[in-house]
């Protein structure tokens, strides 16, 4: 059950350009922009010693406002787990999704946009038909070089931090790509149109609800939200300039 959640996560990332209706996720969890990468207060995102499907699980449901015409780009709305402190603390253990191939084809990163969830591996391709090379380098939160590689090759990436990745070939300038890498599988996402969204199966408890825009015209939104076992948790999330 849960390991189809998390699926339907990443189906739903990768549908980024599709226009959307209302965003129903299944339960991820990850940071903010402001910057909420993977470390917090100095304190990184840590697995705890509780599991996602063991735990007694509610649902956050909320509205969308823009005091401004949005851009055509995705929000991402993520859930930190707070501690007993009220600062991001254990965030549980889960199954972290399959990993997600990457083409280099044409020299164009697909998808050129995609919401991981942290621990989640990615795998670049060099499936080019004639013999070009590309390189893979990360700038952001994340910051890593998977060097240079050759026509039928491949590298791969596990994401154990949090935050927002700019993914580039230091090769060819105009390949780029964005990724988002959620801290745990609490997360919706917000297409073009939709002004609400559901994030269902999060274990009880006190979590800190954050914004990420792909195109950061507002400012981004956090507010503390409680969920309880079998209740739904309503929230009006207020993007303003
Ligand atoms: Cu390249």
């Amino acid at each position: 059950m849960r390991r189809l959640t998390l699926k339907a996560g990443l189906v739903l990332a990768l549908m980024a350009l599709t226009v959307g209706v209302t965003a129903v996720i299944k339960a991820q969890f990850a940071p903010t922009h402001d910057p909420i990468p993977s470390v917090v207060n100095g304190t990184a995102y840590k697995d705890g010693d509780w599991k996602w499907s063991e735990a007694k699980t509610g649902t956050v449901k909320g509205s969308v406002t823009f005091s401004a015409r949005r851009p055509r780009q995705p929000v991402v709305i993520f859930l930190v787990k707070l501690g007993a402190d009220d600062k991001p603390g254990d965030q549980g253990v889960y199954d972290a999704p399959g990993t997600l191939s990457v083409s280099q084809k044409g020299a164009k990163f697909e998808p050129s946009f995609a919401v991981l969830v942290r621990k989640q591996k990615v795998k670049f391709l060099n499936d080019e038909k004639d013999e070009i090379s590309h390189n893979v380098y990360f700038l952001g939160d994340i910051e890593e070089d998977l060097g240079i590689f050759d026509q039928g090759e491949s590298r791969e990436h596990d994401f154990d931090e949090a935050g927002e990745v700019s993914v580039h070939c230091s090769i060819h300038k105009r390949m780029d790509a964005k990724f988002y890498v959620a801290p745990n599988p609490a997360y919706a996402i917000l297409e073009m149109d939709d002004t609400s969204f559901e994030i269902t199966n999060v274990p009880a408890g006190k979590y800190k609800l954050h914004t990420w825009q792909k195109q950061k015209r507002f400012k981004d939104f956090e507010t503390t939200v409680e969920v309880s076992d079998g209740k739904t948790t309503d929230v009006t999330v207020e993007m303003k300039r």
